[in-house]
């Protein structure tokens, strides 16, 4: 018996199957505003399990350790291992483990109090790129996408004494959203909060509110979904308005539109009002504020009035702690942006933490989020559609309540082809239907031949976004001004990437790659040329600070992408920094 086992752990080689099923996905989704949260960070044990042992031989069974008088030698003891503090990535952990992609076990005990008529989920805020979860001796679930949370009901399976264990899998792999090429550093762990969340039985399992987008900005309207097919009466309540409404719940769908007058939220009013809704025994709570996201023509409308995105991208990073940022870290980068005068950042290029969303809204900017549909996906594959859609939703769910994200991205770089028409244009779609309070965008590429903004995608955006390199990958500032005099794009334009590498301290003159003035000549350069185009409502360059990569190795950068206007610890400005802080400053 134990001998066929053996045999099987070593000889099956399609062993990741039997954990393929039970997917955690969008719809497993809960609420989470104003909900009992019982923290699960902290020291997990973990092993780095570079060929799938723990899938393999299953240890979640623990069947070694029975107690039945086996005596087979056991690959693995789960208490004795190293510690990691969770969240966090792996790579920064520890030196050896900066390059590492591949398997890490985690595992930790915990107590619990299970009550009668509650349910209990777990939510684990990101693993890179599948996580696959054990509980108490079984199989409970995994999930796909690194930067998008899941959701595991664990009600049935949890006890007073429990033991978890999370296989965490960063493989890069062709079919996964993103593909194995990236221009940015793969991540390993499970970088962001591990928790329980209780709730009642019947519960409230999504709740949307906003402005109607309908220009009058005094209609918030309010959609929410209770776990099951119930009929009853909600309450909705938002003490500083004033308002307190029952609103009918009907086979476990509530919607209603409701007067109001709100104090509209800006970015230089970031006004936010805590808004509460219950059914039966639950109730869930956010901070939201109201606000009208619109195009008209070739302006984009802010509560009804045009606006510039001074923007800036930037992605997830800090040197020392990875994709795992601290709110300090968060907020720093706000505050950096800030300084450099911008009412808007691009978070590319997939979901960022949803306390980045928080922190806007409470700071006052402007947000792009995006999903990694990143250069070359899969587009004729329909899992990896699947895949995408997924990540998609579960971006869109978590943070639909954020008043500072105005633009969904459903990618970035994809050459036109027929199969990447159908693939995007569908995102697009999925994500209009999910949400109409805010704009539709995608960074496309110009058109190279005819030099000009031409995409089949543009028909299915609000917004085009365009990434050009004129004066770096493409080297003729000339073609610039070309290009935007051959377009005539029937909609706003926000130009999502230009940039320059530079590494701090290194000098030359405008035309020596990588140097700090090359950059700055780049910038002024660029903003010369865009701050006259009509159709241009905003600009991301690339980017606010350098970030690991691996694809970068010249001497000046170092696996490190130097576009960033500010070094990888943000102590050093460059140059270019405050070319563009001047332009933004006399945008104001
Ligand atoms: C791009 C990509 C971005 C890269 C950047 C670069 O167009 O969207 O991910 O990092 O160019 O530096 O080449």
């Amino acid at each position: 018996m134990e001998t066929k086992k053996f045999i099987s752990d070593i000889h099956l080689n399609d062993y990741t199957a039997q954990y393929e099923h039970k997917q955690a996905c969008f719809s497993d989704a809960v609420f989470l505003g104003g909900r009992d949260r019982i923290s699960l960070n902290g020291a997990w044990n973990y092993a780095v399990d570079q060929y799938d042992t723990c899938l393999r031989q299953k240890w979640f069974l623990e069947i070694y350790k029975d107690g039945k008088g086996f005596s087979l030698p056991v690959d693995y003891s789960f208490d004795e291992w190293p510690v990691m503090e969770l969240p966090c990535c792996w790579n920064t952990e520890q030196k050896e483990y900066l390059l590492y992609e591949g398997s890490t076990v985690f595992t930790r005990t915990f107590e619990y109090e299970p009550k009668v008529n509650e349910e209990v989920y777990l939510r684990i805020g990101a693993v890179n790129y599948i996580g696959r979860v054990f509980l108490n001796g079984k199989y409970i679930g995994m999930h796909r996408g690194g930067s998008t949370p899941a959701f595991y009901n664990i009600t049935e399976e949890i006890k007073e004494h429990n033991r978890i264990i999370i296989a965490a899998d960063s493989t890069r792999r062709p079919e996964q959203v993103p593909t194995e090429n990236t221009d940015w550093f793969n991540y390993g762990g499970i970088y962001r909060d591990i928790e329980l969340i209780t709730v009642p039985k019947v519960h409230i399992k999504d709740f949307f509110i906003g402005l109607v987008p309908d220009g009058s900005f005094r209609h918030i309207r309010i959609k929410a979904k209770v776990s099951d097919e119930v009929n009853g009466t909600g309450l909705l309540e938002i003490p500083e308005l004033k308002i307190n409404t029952e609103i009918p719940v009907i086979g476990g769908r509530a919607e209603a539109v409701i007067e109001a007058d709100p104090e509209l939220w800006t970015p230089d009013n970031p006004k936010l009002y805590d808004v509460y809704f219950s059914y039966l025994e639950d109730k869930v709570s956010d901070r939201v504020g109201f606000r009208e996201i619109k195009t008209s023509g070739r302006d984009i409308l802010l509560n009804g009035k045009p606006i510039f995105l001074r923007g800036i991208s930037a992605h997830e990073e800090s040197v020392k702690n990875g994709k795992a940022l601290t709110d300090e870290e968060r907020r720093e980068n706000i505050l950096i942006a800030k300084e450099l005068g911008c009412n808007y950042m691009r978070l590319a290029h997939y979901p960022h933490h949803e306390n980045m969303a928080k922190l806007a809204d409470e700071m006052g900017l402007l947000l792009w989020e995006e999903i990694p549909v990143y250069w070359a996906i899969r587009f004729d594959r329909e899992e990896t559609y699947q895949d995408a859609e997924n990540q998609l939703k579960e971006l869109i769910l978590r943070d639909r309540n954020r008043a500072s994200v105005i633009i969904w991205s459903v990618g970035n770089e994809n050459a036109d082809s027929d199969e990447r028409l159908k693939f995007m244009s569908s995102l697009a779609e999925c994500a209009r239907d999910l949400d109409d309070t805010r704009l539709i965008s995608a960074a496309c590429l110009v058109d190279g031949e005819k030099n000009m903004i031409r995409d089949r995608l543009e028909a299915y955006l609000d917004v085009i976004g365009l990434n050009e390199y004129c004066g770096w990958y493409s080297p003729d500032f000339n073609s610039l001004p070309e290009l935007m005099k051959n377009s005539n794009p029937d909609k706003p334009v926000i130009i999502t990437e230009f940039g320059a590498d530079a590494l701090q301290g290194y000098h030359g003159t405008s035309e020596d790659k990588g140097t700090e003035e090359c950059q700055k000549y780049v910038y002024e350069k660029q903003i010369e040329t865009l701050k006259d185009i009509d159709y241009i409502k905003g600009m991301t360059p690339w980017i606010l600070y350098d970030f690991r990569c691996p694809r970068r190795t010249s001497h000046i950068q170092k696996y490190y992408n130097r576009k960033g206007l500010l070094s990888e610890d943000k102590k050093y400005r460059k140059p270019a920094f405050y070319v563009l802080q001047e332009f933004y400053n006399g945008l104001q």
